[in-house]
C-alpha cells in the first residue's frame, strides 16, 4: 500500500501535491511491476553480453558490436553495472566488475567527447566506487578525470568539447554546449570526496560558474552553445533540452550535493529566466519553447524527447505545479505520438525529427514525481512507457532497439538505455529507500551519489 496516500486522507489540511514531513512520499514497491522491469534489465544485458560484451554497446537487430571509436570503453559494463547491482543481478554485476578491473583502458589513443565520457565512464566508475568501495576503480576513475583535464586550460576555465585520452590534446572550442561546460560538478567533487583532492571540485565549480557568469544579462537566459576561449555565445538560442539540459541540473544538483545555497541561488535565476521567456501553455499542456537569448524573441514552438527532463528537475525543486503540469504534456505527447520523438512540434504535436532514441528523460519524470507525491498515477504511467517499449522496440533475440521513424526499427542500444531508461522505471517501482532522494542524488546519467548528512 502507499502509505503516503492515507497520510493525505488524515491531513486536511494538505494538497494533493504537498507531501507532508521532508516533502518525499514514503512508498512501497510494486513488487509485480518491479519484476517486469527487472526482466528488461535481464533481457537487455543478456543481448549485450552475449555479442557485443567489452564493445560500448550492441547493436541489437544485427546481433553485432558497436564502439564509438577504434578503442572500447565498455559504455554498456560500466554505465551499466548500478542498474545490474539494483536489479539484484549480482552474477552479471561481478562479471562487469571484473571487465573494468582487467580490461577498461582508460588512456586509449582515441579522441572522445569529454562530456559523453564524464557522465558515463567517470560517472559510472565513481558510483561503482562508492557503492563497492573498490580501489581499484577509483584508481581508474582518478587515471580517467586526470586524462580529461586538460579541456578546462582554456582562457575561460570552460572546458573545450574533445580530447585525446593518450596525448591530451583538446579540440572543439567554438561550439561547445553549455551542456559539456556545466556538467562537471557531480563527478568531479564525487572525485574530489573520494581522493581528498578539492581541486577536482573546484576546477568544476569554475566551468559551471563562468558559463553561469556569462547568462544573458538582460533576459538571464543561458545559451546553447560557446566560445570557451572568448567566453561569447556561438549559439545565441535559448531553450531547455538538448545542449543546456544538465547544465541547468547540475547548478540545482550541485546545490543539493555541496549544501551550498549560492548554487541552488544560481538555478533559480537561471530557471525564473525560462519560466519569464520559454514557458507557454497550449490545449496541450506546459511547454518549453526556443527563443533568442539576448531578446527573448521566440524562435520556434519545438521541444524534444530530451527536454521532458524537465519536469523531474522541477519536482526535485519541490516546484510540483510546474512539474506536475510539464509532465502531463510530455505523457500527453508520447499518448499522441507513441515513444518520444527527438524534435516535435509541441504545438498540435507534429514530429520534425521521427527518431526515437530509447531516451530515459520521461521516466526520470515520472519517477521524481512519483517520489514526491505517492500519487499512482506516475506508475501507471511508467506502466505504459514499459508496454510500449516492449511493443515498439524488445528484438527477441537480444536487447531493445532505436526506432528510425514511427515504423522503421533502427539497430542500436544506446548505454543510457540500461544506466538510465530501465534504472529510473525499476526504481519507479521500489520502495523509496532504494536510493533514497533524501540523501542521494543522480548525476544525469542516472548514477547515484551521496548528499552529505544535514
Ligand atoms: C544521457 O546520456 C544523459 O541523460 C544526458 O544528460 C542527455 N542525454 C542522454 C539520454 O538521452
Amino acid at each position: 500500500m502507499i502509505r503516503s496516500a492515507l497520510l493525505f486522507a488524515l491531513c486536511a489540511a494538505c494538497t494533493p501535491d504537498a507531501v507532508p514531513g521532508d516533502g518525499w512520499a514514503t512508498v512501497d514497491a510494486d513488487p509485480v511491476a518491479r519484476d517486469r522491469v527487472r526482466a528488461a534489465i535481464q533481457h537487455s544485458w543478456d543481448g549485450y553480453a552475449a555479442v557485443a560484451f567489452g564493445a560500448d554497446e550492441l547493436r541489437p537487430v544485427s546481433q553485432t558490436p558497436a564502439t564509438w571509436g577504434e578503442h572500447p570503453l565498455g559504455l554498456t559494463i560500466v554505465d551499466g553495472w548500478d542498474t545490474l547491482h539494483l536489479a539484484g543481478l549480482d552474477a552479471e554485476a561481478d562479471t562487469a566488475l571484473a571487465w573494468i578491473r582487467a580490461e577498461l583502458d582508460v588512456a586509449p589513443d582515441q579522441t572522445v567527447s569529454a562530456f559523453e565520457t564524464n557522465i558515463r565512464v567517470l560517472g559510472g566508475l565513481l558510483a561503482i566506487f562508492e557503492a563497492t568501495g573498490d580501489t581499484e576503480v577509483l584508481d581508474k576513475a582518478r587515471a580517467l578525470a586526470e586524462r580529461l583535464a586538460p579541456v578546462f586550460q582554456t582562457p575561460t576555465g570552460m572546458s573545450a568539447r574533445y580530447v585525446n585520452l593518450a596525448t591530451g590534446v583538446t579540440s572543439g572550442t567554438d561550439h561547445v554546449p553549455a551542456a559539456d561546460i556545466g556538467t562537471w560538478l557531480i563527478e568531479l567533487s564525487a572525485l574530489s570526496r573520494a581522493t581528498g583532492d578539492p581541486t577536482w571540485e573546484a576546477t568544476a565549480r569554475r566551468a559551471l560558474e563562468a558559463l553561469d557568469d556569462r547568462r544573458d544579462p538582460e533576459t538571464g537566459l543561458m545559451a546553447t552553445e560557446w566560445d570557451v576561449v572568448t567566453g561569447e555565445p556561438s549559439l545565441n538560442l535559448a531553450q531547455l533540452g538538448s545542449g543546456v539540459d544538465s547544465a541547468l541540473e547540475y547548478l540545482l544538483k550541485g546545490g543539493l550535493l555541496l549544501a551550498d545555497p549560492a548554487l541552488t541561488d544560481r538555478y533559480h535565476a537561471a530557471i525564473a529566466a525560462a519560466h519569464v521567456h520559454l514557458a507557454e501553455t497550449t490545449p496541450e499542456g506546459l511547454w518549453y519553447g526556443m527563443a533568442d537569448a539576448s531578446t527573448a524573441t521566440p524562435l520556434l514552438p519545438v521541444t524534444g524527447a530530451l527536454a521532458c527532463f524537465a519536469p523531474g528537475m522541477f519536482a526535485l525543486d519541490g516546484d510540483l505545479d510546474r512539474a506536475t503540469a510539464h509532465a502531463e504534456a510530455c505523457f500527453a505527447a508520447w499518448e499522441a505520438l507513441g515513444p518520444l520523438p527527438d524534435a516535435f512540434v509541441y504545438r498540435g504535436l507534429t514530429p520534425i525529427a521521427a527518431n526515437h532514441e530509447l531516451r530515459p528523460e520521461l521516466a526520470e519524470s515520472l519517477f521524481y514525481l512519483f517520489r514526491r507525491t505517492g500519487d499512482p498515477i506516475w506508475r501507471e504511467r511508467g506502466l505504459t512507457l514499459l508496454d510500449d517499449w516492449d511493443a515498439c522496440c524488445r528484438v527477441d533475440t537480444g536487447g531493445y532497439t532505436t526506432l528510425v521513424d514511427r515504423a522503421t526499427r533502427g539497430d542500436a542500444m544506446p548505454s543510457y538505455w540500461l544506466a538510465e531508461s530501465l534504472k529510473y522505471l525499476l526504481l519507479l517501482f521500489e520502495s523509496d529507500d532504494v536510493v533514497d532522494l533524501r540523501t542521494s542524488v543522480f548525476n544525469t546519467e542516472a548514477h547515484a551519489f551521496a548528499m552529505p548528512a544535514p
